[in-house]
């Protein structure tokens, strides 16, 4: 089976593809052409809401199946904040690096430090959604960075079971954990159950 993803960002696009590596049956490629597609705003207040928005646009370019996902930073102390303007926290384009320094800006002098990131995977066809998946992953926003791999605010955030941030993770270790990894491995339960035989 093949899916289509339609993210602009690299750093998901690395791990689907390391997961999809391991599957036998199923075959997970970026959406052809993606960067000349016209963009969709991500007008939703909640991550269903853009992960919905987003594979009902990216979806209508093909008749292939595609997924998109939303996903983002969920911290206590900021009241949900960044959550679905976690991309976009320091201003639309901002860096990862621009993003974290306003994190740990917000956060100074809190006592209270933990967070958790949430992501829910859209499945769609030809502009229709066909299920909607999610996940989430706890931890707390450490006072400085640890760690290279990853992407956004991986390096800020400590995974206590695994005593690291998952910035020093590989992605290999990560996939199994994560927000990312838990929605995209109901999404292919799904696929693999009566449900997706039928597509
Ligand atoms: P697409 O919409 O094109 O997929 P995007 O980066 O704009 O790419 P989102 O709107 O879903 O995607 O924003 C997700 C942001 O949340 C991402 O840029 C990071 O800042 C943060 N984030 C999500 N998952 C993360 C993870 O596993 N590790 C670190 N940061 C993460």
């Amino acid at each position: 089976m093949l899916l289509f993803a339609a993210t602009s960002n690299s750093g998901k696009m690395r791990e689907f593809a390391l997961a999809a590596a391991d599957l036998p049956d199923c075959e997970i490629a970026p959406l052809p052409g993606f960067r000349e597609l016209p963009a969709v705003e991500e007008s939703g207040t909640t991550f269903e809401e853009n992960a919905r928005i987003k594979a009902v646009h990216y979806s209508g370019f093909t008749g292939e199946l595609v997924f998109a996902e939303d996903s983002g930073l969920v911290v206590d102390a900021l009241d949900g904040a960044p959550g679905v303007y976690s991309a976009r926290f320091a201003g639309g384009g901002a860096s990862d690096a621009a993003n974290n320094h306003l994190l740990l800006e917000r956060l100074r002098g809190a006592e209270d430090r933990t967070a958790h990131f949430e992501c829910v995977i859209a499945l769609a066809r030809q502009g229709n959604v066909l299920a909607t998946f999610e996940g989430s992953m706890e931890g707390s926003i450490l006072h400085e960075p640890r760690g290279t791999s990853g992407f956004g605010y991986d390096p800020l955030f400590f995974h206590a079971p695994c005593g690291r941030t998952t910035a020093e993770l590989t992605a290999a270790e990560k996939f199994p954990i994560s927000h990312r990894g838990q929605a995209f491995r109901a999404l292919l339960r799904w696929l693999n159950r009566g449900d997706g035989a039928r597509l």
